[in-house]
């Protein structure tokens, strides 16, 4: 099965030969969406067939062309972190939103909890920078595909973490930063084991900067990623696609591969501020 006819109504573990599912990106495309409505209806109409390609996604979301008047009310920033904003909940079949990224605004490095992840720059830029999976956690689909299994089960330290608005650097990350060298200890006080300064730094396996309109797609199956903002000066607005929808995921440290479970929540919907948001997990540029 090519990647142009995997059905991304299903969770990626469960589509058929998840192997083959590798396209080079950013995807463009000449056909034009008049309006991010439009683009709405048309995700809307193709997600009620019980097929649905991933190809078909993006042409759809690479032929709408960015408008800041058509999503600006959605495009609600804040100054430490970037936000996540409902756009529409796709009849619970997939989820939209607007992510607004302020000047240096990263998110850690995450999975995308066995979803499809479809992303169009809609102004600014941003850095997508990949990662390997670490060794010390097993994605959903390694699992279905029996890949080798030095990798040991889900790590044990895993835990939800309540009340994350979004997947900012973690407490972790700033752990490891707090490191002069391997011998010196955690400044934060944390052990040896809960820091595990002495384990693998996540191996980067690709860099890509995303300009306006372009689109690219991710799964767990291609590995994980980071998202940055370049710019220290400029914000940066982007139009995210998961199907099937979730509410949390992983976020690892990069010096040790250590993943927590997070949940993800949104910052606005429909063009309304949260009142609900707990803010816990404030900003701050990784590496
Ligand atoms: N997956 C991140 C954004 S980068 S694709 C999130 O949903 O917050
Ligand atoms: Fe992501």
């Amino acid at each position: 099965m090519e990647i142009e006819s995997a059905n991304c109504k299903f969770r990626v573990s469960e589509c058929e030969d998840i192997e083959q599912l590798s396209v080079d990106y950013p995807v463009k495309c000449e056909r034009k969406i008049d309006g991010l409505e439009t683009l709405v209806q048309e995700l809307h109409r193709v997600f009620s067939k019980s097929h649905v390609n991933i190809q078909e996604v993006q042409s759809l979301m690479s032929a709408y062309k960015s408008d800041p008047k058509q999503w600006r009310k959605f495009a609600k920033f804040d100054r430490f972190r970037y936000t996540r904003n409902l756009v529409d909940a796709g009849n619970g079949l997939f989820n939209i939103m607007i992510l607004c990224w302020g000047p240096g605004h990263a998110s850690a490095i995450h999975d995308h909890a066995d979803s499809h992840c479809f992303m169009k720059l809609l102004s600014g830029s941003l850095d997508e920078v990949r990662y390997e999976w670490p060794n010390n956690v097993e994605p959903e689909i390694a699992k279905k595909l029996k890949t080798k299994s030095n990798r040991r089960t889900l790590s044990e330290n895993e835990q939800i973490t309540e009340n994350s608005t979004n997947l900012d650097v973690n407490e972790n990350d700033r752990c490891q930063k707090s490191y002069q060298n391997g011998r010196d200890g955690c400044q934060n006080g944390h052990n040896e084991e809960d820091c595990g300064y002495d384990a693998q730094s996540m191996k980067e396996i690709g860099r890509t900067r995303l300009e306006v309109d372009d689109v690219c797609y991710i799964n767990d199956a291609q590995g994980l990623h980071r998202m940055e903002n370049p710019s220290h000066v400029d914000g940066a607005v982007s139009l995210h696609l998961y199907c099937p929808p979730f509410d949390s995921c992983r976020v690892f440290d990069s010096r040790t591969g250590k993943s927590t479970e997070v949940k993800v929540t949104f910052w606005s919907m429909y063009g309304k501020k949260n009142k609900m948001v707990i803010e816990t997990n404030p900003s701050d540029d990784q590496d």
